[in-house]
């Protein structure tokens, strides 16, 4: 389907008022942005609490009205604690989202090829029938491994019955937004994607705070209030970020860096702290692995025996005592370990592993960091003082570009090693090291597991095994893929590899309410309904910045469409297994209510309900932090530095590496511009794409570009071009702006195929993998970012 946008909107519209559904579609876009006071309440008026489901971090809560069953305002709900009032644009324009053109309105049955986009509509009980048929016969004959749910980040629910009771893989954050954490857990363990920073309501207390690619004043932007608080209070706020971002603009201090090259300003940073002796040997001493000893024979760490016994109960590491002389496991009562110095132990050489950090470290002084960086050499050292001598500091990251590069993993590692040396990983009010977004860092408790007898199992797929990316290039047992969401867009890089292995399987599924790109390559289309319609009263459950906020159904299902609930429920029913299936959302909310964590004592359905649909958690007044005893979660408990598993990486100590594509000088030669994207204020990754209200705030796709790189190319904003590189292409005007780092070109994430003029931006993205990825908790990243490309005038 090359329908454009407007035609396809016409289209639609035409398809909607043939189904006798004429409401808000064309009045509010017609009216938008109007100076309006709400009308006092109607008779035939009710208001309704629920959340913003889209994974842009801030989990708003909203209190909607509805007018004649039509949802009509959104504002913001009050929460306990009333800084987190807030809405932005996407909340307020969901009401034109809701009723958008794009709605799918009824089941989809394909009918051109893979990709095309030619459909024809089909009954609920045909698709339905059809699906559980074909997952039927791939589940007997070739078993739960045939068969992959994949799920987009916006979508609340997990279909968590459909892949148990039948059995079938299931995958969840695939690859996305690991890269750092990876190697942050490895050091210091913890919780997904390591968010060891402290609650953002702490920065007031922080003395500096160092940003690495992070745009929090667009991408958690309701957390702004908590980057003011801070700097007002007198916190020295770094922004590092190749681009004049948002964030910028409001810091202390912008250092613009050569993309992709964040671990080189981290090493240095750790050279300066070690040659000054800014590091706080206390701490590193009761906190870290900095004693242990490092053999030179083999670079493992010393233990107490060479059986190969992994436990470090029973197998503990040595360190080096100064009350005895000799070593001494590190987990003794009564020593006195040595952080600096060599030693032979029975013959075999050792050096402790801060020793071998300083060594190590020699190769990466502040001149050698400027080349790479392209920064200067005072603003390096000044940074890295600023940062150890200030008092408590923060260094926070984002998940966008620098995450998603091949070498992301070195920052991760670099960065644990300097929350260490400085005392600001655990233990410290106002000083934590990791990422502040989407509000991972809070107060959280456990909820219950909805009860299922035992032999209902789903299958994980094990990312170190399988990768995503990798599903595509590798034997593998799945042959039919159900993607709630847009997954096939969003969830992998280079689509053309994408569409080559979905033309071999022979199931594809999408559940969206929204025609996206991903529908197209889908065999049957499922309309769910949209997070704030539903067949039952009560719709979802979230803990979220340390609150637990309750859903209510804000309108009835539009069109043909059902609740993901009600989805996955017929379609077990199909399949003979919706016995086992919770009769509605509020028996399954119930049950896991029902929990023993004191953080949920009196939070009940009646209480949420009695409440505005939003309660405190039981817990402390104060911001969460973490690891405040100094007690992390890996095998030693303290900070691992040192990481063995990595030794025939050259990663045992971080170490300088290039990112895959975007440092390679003959690439570079033939595509010589750095492809970037980023999260936009006014969209939430694939989503908002149709809505009217932004578009006329934002309009269409734009390719930044500095106006030295379109010299060179004779381009103007406005012109057409094509980007290029091996991979494939796609065309989209160019905006010149020097707000772009030249030698970069960017485009926010996101896009359907039909918003750009041709093509799609995943054409371009870099699919390969860094192999040493493989052997990290969440396995190898996926390397969006990390893309090289060229861009020509059509
Ligand atoms: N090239 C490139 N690719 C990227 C990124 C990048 O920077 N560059 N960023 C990556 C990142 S960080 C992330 S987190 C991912 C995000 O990518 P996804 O996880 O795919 O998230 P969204 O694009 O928000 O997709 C949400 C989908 O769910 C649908 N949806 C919304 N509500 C409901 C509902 O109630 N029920 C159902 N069934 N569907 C619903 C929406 O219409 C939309 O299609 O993208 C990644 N992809
Ligand atoms: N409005 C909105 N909010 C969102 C989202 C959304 O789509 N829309 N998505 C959510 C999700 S899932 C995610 S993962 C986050 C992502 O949000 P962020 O973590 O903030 O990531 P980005 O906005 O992609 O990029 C942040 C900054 O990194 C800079 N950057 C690029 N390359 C480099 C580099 O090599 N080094 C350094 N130091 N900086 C670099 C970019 O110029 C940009 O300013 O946002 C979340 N919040
Ligand atoms: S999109 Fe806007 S309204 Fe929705 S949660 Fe994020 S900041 Fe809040
Ligand atoms: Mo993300």
């Amino acid at each position: 389907m090359n329908l454009s946008r407007r035609s396809f909107i016409k289209t639609s519209l035409a398809g909607s008022a043939a189904l006798g559904f004429t409401g808000p579609v064309v009045a509010a876009s017609q009216k938008w942005f109007q100076p309006t006071t709400v009308a006092k309440a109607k008779a035939n008026e009710v208001t309704k609490f629920t959340y913003h489901t889209p994974n842009c971090g801030c989990r708003c809560a909203f209190k909607c009205t509805v007018r004649d069953g039509k949802m009509s305002i959104i504002q913001p709900n009050n929460w306990t604690d009333n800084r987190f009032s807030t809405i932005c644009l996407k909340g307020i324009s969901e009401i034109d989202r809701v009723y958008s053109a794009s709605r799918i309105k009824t089941p989809l049955k394909r009918v051109g090829e893979r990709g095309e986009g030619k459909f024809v509509p089909i009954s609920w009980e045909e698709a339905l029938t059809e699906i559980a048929t074909k997952l039927k016969e791939l589940v007997d004959q070739q078993g739960g491994e045939s068969v992959l749910l994949l799920r987009s980040s916006g979508v609340e629910h997990t279909y968590e019955f459909l892949t148990k009771l039948l059995g079938i893989t299931k995958l969840f954050w695939p690859g996305i937004d690991i890269g750092i954490a990876n190697t942050l857990i490895e050091s210091i363990g913890g919780r997904y994607y390591g968010p060891t920073q402290n609650q953002i309501t702490d920065w007031v207390y922080s003395s500096t705070i160092v940003m690495l690619g992070h745009n929090i004043l667009e991408t958690t932007m309701m957390d702004s209030k908590f980057f003011f608080d801070a700097k007002e209070a007198g916190a020295k706020i770094i922004v590092v970020d190749p681009n004049y971002c948002t964030t910028a603009q409001k810091a202390d201090q912008w250092i613009q860096i050569k993309p992709g090259t964040d671990n080189a300003l981290l090493l240095a940073m750790i050279s300066v702290i070690l040659d000054n002796g800014w590091y706080d040997v206390d701490y590193l001493l009761k906190n870290s692995t900095s004693p242990f000893l490092v053999r030179e024979d083999n670079e493992q760490l010393l233990r107490l025996n060479d059986n190969g016994e992994e436990d470090v109960e029973k197998n503990p590491y040595l360190v080096w005592d100064e009350n005895s002389n000799s070593v001494k496991p590190f987990n003794e009562s009564g020593i006195k370990p040595k952080l600096e110095g060599s030693f032979t132990v029975d013959g075999v050489k050792v050096k402790t592993v801060f020793s071998t950090l300083r060594d190590n470290q020699q190769q990466y002084t502040v001149s050698w960091a400027a080349d790479i960086t392209e920064i200067d050499e005072d603003i390096i050292f000044e940074l890295a003082k600023d940062f150890a001598t200030r008092g408590p500091a923060v260094l926070d990251w984002g998940y966008g570009p620098i995450d998603k590069m091949g070498n992301a993993d070195v920052v991760g590692h670099a960065g644990a090693i300097l929350g260490a040396l400085t005392g600001n990983i655990g233990g410290r009010i106002g000083g934590s090291v990791g990422s502040t977004s989407h509000h991972f860092a809070a107060w959280e408790a456990a909820l219950s597991e909805y009860p299922l007898p035992p032999q209902f199992q789903e299958i994980e797929l094990d990312q170190t095994v399988m990768p995503i990316s990798d599903l595509r290039f590798k034997d593998n047992p799945v042959r039919a893929v159900i993607n709630v969401g847009n997954t096939l867009q969003q969830h992998f890089a280079n689509l053309h590899k994408t569409e080559e292995w979905l033309n071999t399987l022979d199931l594809v599924v999408t559940i969206d309410p929204f025609h996206n790109t991903s529908v197209n390559y889908s065999d049957i289309v499922l309309p769910a309904s949209t997070a704030f319609e539903s067949e039952y009263e009560i719709m979802n459950l979230q803990i979220n910045r340390s609150h637990v906020l309750l859903s209510e159904r804000v309108i009835e299902p539009l069109f043909e469409s059902k609740s993901d609930f009600q989805i996955e429920k017929e379609l077990l029913g199909k399949l003979g297994l919706d016995e086992y299936h919770p009769q509605t959302p509020e028996d399954w909310i119930a049950a896991r209510l029902d929990s023993d964590d004191p953080h949920l004592k009196g939070i009940t359905l009646e209480t949420l309900k009695e409440n505005d649909f939003i309660m405190r958690l039981n817990v402390p007044d104060e911001p969460w932090r973490q690891f405040m005893d100094n007690k992390y979660e890996t095998p030693t408990q303290k900070i691992e530095m040192y990481h063995e598993k990595f030794i025939e990486d050259n990663q045992a100590l971080p170490n300088f590496d290039e990112a895959l594509e975007i440092h390679d000088e003959s690439l570079l030669k033939k595509y010589p511009l750095h492809f970037t994207q980023a999260h936009s204020r006014y969209r939430l990754h694939s989503q908002f794409f149709n809505v009217e209200w932004l578009d006329q705030i934002t309009g269409g796709p734009t390719l930044e570009i500095n106006p030295l790189d379109a010299k060179d190319r004779n381009l103007n904003t406005g012109d057409v071009v094509e980007v290029f590189n091996d991979r494939g292409s796609f065309k989209v005007e160019v905006k010149l702006t020097e707000y772009i780092r030249p030698g970069q070109v960017r485009l926010y994430e996101g896009w359907w195929t039909e918003n750009m003029i041709e093509g799609n931006l995943q054409n371009v993205t870099n699919e390969n993998v860094t192999k040493r990825h493989y052997k990290l908790v969440h396995g190898p990243v996926i390397a969006y970012a990390d893309t090289l490309v060229e861009v020509k005038k059509v």
